[in-house]
């Protein structure tokens, strides 16, 4: 029998890094799923603190039975874990986000002390290191106690769960081919179970491989029908395993995309961290049952669950709401030269661990791994050592990547992974939201035989601001919104991209950032980092993808208006919206998706929006002057440019790329700047320097909006001397 016994009491935690030979009585007491950043970076929280923490707990020896194995399982310990059992070291590990279990029979005394120091401090192997979120430390997922009989299934290599399903589907017949694989100690007959029928077969070298064929077969057919089945297996000891798996056919095409089960299936939805407001990534199953269900509320059929390998409960529950899923290891940003080690060890766990989700259909290798530093021989050995392991752990599924915007469209880099994809972040970060367009058409029409995805775009919003003229960098809810507007029509134009993920349906902890009024958080959710308040461009995507009928009233929160007449805009999956004002019809309005009306302002009005069954309401006043509440303000500091004399008919950082280089004084100054930003760590000058594509990318954007997604890269004064010095060029 094998016995599983939760781990998550009784735990004493202490930030050293010293292994007590008895549990200390002082520490502070502790249940997991626990992590010591959980408010760390952010407002009203502590400072973001990375280092080394001791978790210890006593525990009596386990009934065991003769020769039978005692193993613990660590869900997550984030970054690296060091377990000590009695203090003999007995595993140490490279990964934040996977499952490790080891095997702690042999220092079994009657009382035991079991230590684990988990570091999330800094070094130069261990991914990530940097990125834009904040790295927890701790025992953040639980531990169990594993006990099993002298013959069992294997569960400690690669964290494996010791049986691999790999069913293949045959949509004519209506049939699968299902095969079994499982891993044991023993030699003796395996018993292996799928939908009722039976088989033993015996192992060879430690494998067992069982082939079943299933006639009719029940698909596995996104969230209307997710049918799982269940395969066990079981071996004389009466050790047992199970795992339930999905048949399903994925299909990628360069010119229409995805294909689920022999149809076109655009995948549209989201992205996903997994963290959340006073609990950074310490969480219950409550919690990811929340999060599954406000992503099917979107209407979203897929989730690219960044940036690292998410808990099983959430891979669960992708499984059985027919979510498909792009995994992906947190290989992100920065490639470090000796992290190669640990990128493998990375990509096998979240293989080996996450095989038989048929949520998942692609294996992300990097992130924006180009964001620092030009794509090296090295940087490209990673890359293709890693599509090599994918494909030798995994025939079924394709590669993919996931390219920073100034990535060149012809860098070799991209034809390593099967499938691609790009982040792009135009009109948000830099340059206008039609770029979009223009990139992927660009992109289409150069390499029509290349499958390509949108895998993140976004625009951060506090839903504490509001604009009646929202624009680009002004952090208000409407911006978001005209911003999603725009790029929900980008990808309906564009039935070929394979897959499109929102960044992010959630706000997440990012303890890099202090900006749009709020400290280490990225606001770029579609819902607040406390999941409780839904923006109002989470409606928009609801009204383009759920097919649960609702109008949504935009500009709830933004209350106060100082205009005479105010635009109102409805979001709505329903053919036609009515807009009454303080319960008079002002208009009736067929259409799709959003819907705008003009809206006269008085006094203090109920606009209410009707659509068949579904209604909402909200209340306006018209004010007298703007409410300074509703505007972000920047820190006093930045524009010292506004504050000189400023000279319109001569060049300034104002200008877009395209005229500083049309003309060859101001195009001298810029070659100089680039070339002193590539000596020190600006990652667009870096990129820039010999990038054709990019440097056409950049022309329409200006000088100031590039220096500025430079960030500090570019001294102030540096970029005060620069503006002088073209302040000099007239204009001809
Ligand atoms: C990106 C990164 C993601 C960031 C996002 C942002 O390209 O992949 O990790 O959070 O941009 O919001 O800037």
């Amino acid at each position: 029998m094998r016995n599983i016994i939760e781990f998550n009491e009784g735990w004493r935690f202490f930030k050293t890094d010293e292994v007590p030979s008895a549990l200390p009585a002082g520490w502070e007491a502790v249940t997991l799923p626990h992590t010591w950043n959980a408010a760390d970076g952010q407002d009203g929280g502590n400072d973001y603190w990375r280092g080394t923490a001791m978790y210890c707990k006593a525990f009596d020896r386990p009934d065991l039975e003769p020769n039978g194995r005692a193993i613990l399982e660590f869900l997550g310990a984030a970054m690296t874990a060091d377990v000590y059992v009695n203090g003999r070291h007995l595993a140490h590990h490279e990964s934040g986000y996977s499952t490790f279990r080891v095997d702690v029979t042999d220092v079994l005394g009657d009382e035991n002390l079991l230590c684990v120091a988990v570091d999330n401090g800094a070094n130069d192997r261990v991914y990530p290191q940097k990125a834009d979120f904040t790295f927890y430390g701790g025992l953040y997922r639980g531990v169990n106690l594993i006990t099993v009989p002298a013959e069992h299934f294997e569960l400690v290599k690669d964290g494996t769960p010791g049986i691999k399903v790999t069913p293949s589907v045959n949509l004519k017949n209506q049939a699968a081919i299902v095969s079994v694989e499982t891993w044991q100690n023993g030699s003796g007959p395996v018993t292996v179970t799928v939908a009722g029928e039976e088989k033993t077969v015996t192992p060879k070298d430690g494998r067992a491989c069982a082939e079943f064929l299933i006639a009719p077969v029940h698909l596995w057919n996104g969230p209307d029908d997710p049918y799982l089945y269940t395969a066990s297996a079981k071996l004389a000891s009466g050790d047992e395993i199970s795992t339930r798996f999905g048949c399903r056919e994925t299909w990628f095409r360069p010119e229409n995309g995805f294909f689920l089960n022999g149809r076109p299936y655009p995948l549209r939805g989201v992205s996903r961290h997994q963290d959340r407001q006073g609990m950074g990534n310490a969480l219950t199953i409550r919690e990811h049952q929340e999060d599954m269900a406000i992503l099917r509320e979107i209407g979203a059929n897929t989730v690219r669950l960044a940036h690292y390998q998410h808990a099983q409960e959430f891979y669960d529950l992708c499984d059985e709401n027919g979510i498909i899923v792009w995994a992906e290891i947190p290989y992100i940003t920065e490639h470090m030269s000796n992290g190669r080690q640990n990128t493998l060890e990375q990509m096998r766990e979240l293989v080996v661990q996450n095989y038989n989700h048929p949520s998942i259909v692609c294996w992300g290798l990097s992130n924006e791994i180009t964001a620092s530093g030009a794509a090296t021989e090295d940087l490209m050995e990673n890359h293709r050592a890693l599509n090599d392991l994918c494909h030798r752990l995994d025939s079924t599924r394709p590669t993919t990547m996931a390219h920073v915007f100034m990535l060149e469209t012809d860098s070799p880099l991209i034809d390593i992974p099967d499938i691609g994809s790009y982040n792009l972040y135009f009109g948000w970060y830099l340059g206008g939201l039609t770029q979009n367009d223009r990139f992927f058409d660009e992109f289409h029409t150069k390499f029509p035989g290349r499958v390509i995805g949108f895998s993140e775009y976004g625009a951060d919003a506090n839903p504490q601001f509001h604009s009646s003229a929202p624009e680009r960098g002004d952090y208000t809810e409407e911006y978001q919104c005209v911003y999603h507007e725009h790029l929900l029509k980008v990808i309906g134009e564009r039935p070929y991209l394979w897959a499109t993920h929102v960044w992010n349906l959630f706000d997440f902890a990012a303890d890099g950032r202090d900006e749009g009024g709020k400290k280490g958080v990225n606001q770029k959710g579609m819902v607040t980092f406390d999941r409780k308040l839904k923006k109002d461009a989470f409606y928009l995507y609801k009204a383009a993808w759920s097919g649960e009928p609702f109008v949504h009233i935009c500009g709830r929160r933004y209350a106060d208006r100082a205009e005479n007449t105010t635009q109102v805009k409805v979001y709505s999956n329903q053919p036609s919206v009515t807009l009454r004002i303080d319960g008079r019809v002002i208009g009736t309005k067929a259409g799709k998706t959003v819907f705008t009306f003009d809206v006269p302002l008085t006094g203090e009005h109920e606009i209410e929006a009707v659509s068949g069954g579904c209604r909402d309401k909200i209340t306006l006043r018209r004010v007298a002057e703007p409410n300074r509440e509703y505007l972000f303000r920047k820190a006093e500091v930045v524009n010292w440019f506004d504050k000189e004399d400023y000279k319109p008919d001569c060049y300034s950082v104002k200008d877009t790329m395209g005229a500083l280089m049309h003309n060859p004084r101001s195009a001298a100054i810029l070659g100089k700047m680039m070339e002193r930003m590539s000596a020190s760590r600006g990652d667009v000058a870096k990129s820039a320097n010999g990038n054709a594509n990019l440097q056409r990318m950049m022309a329409g954007m200006s000088l100031e909006s590039l220096i500025k997604q430079a960030g500090d890269a570019v001294p102030a004064e540096m970029v005060k001397s620069l503006n002088a010095a073209l302040q000099q060029i007239r204009k001809d």
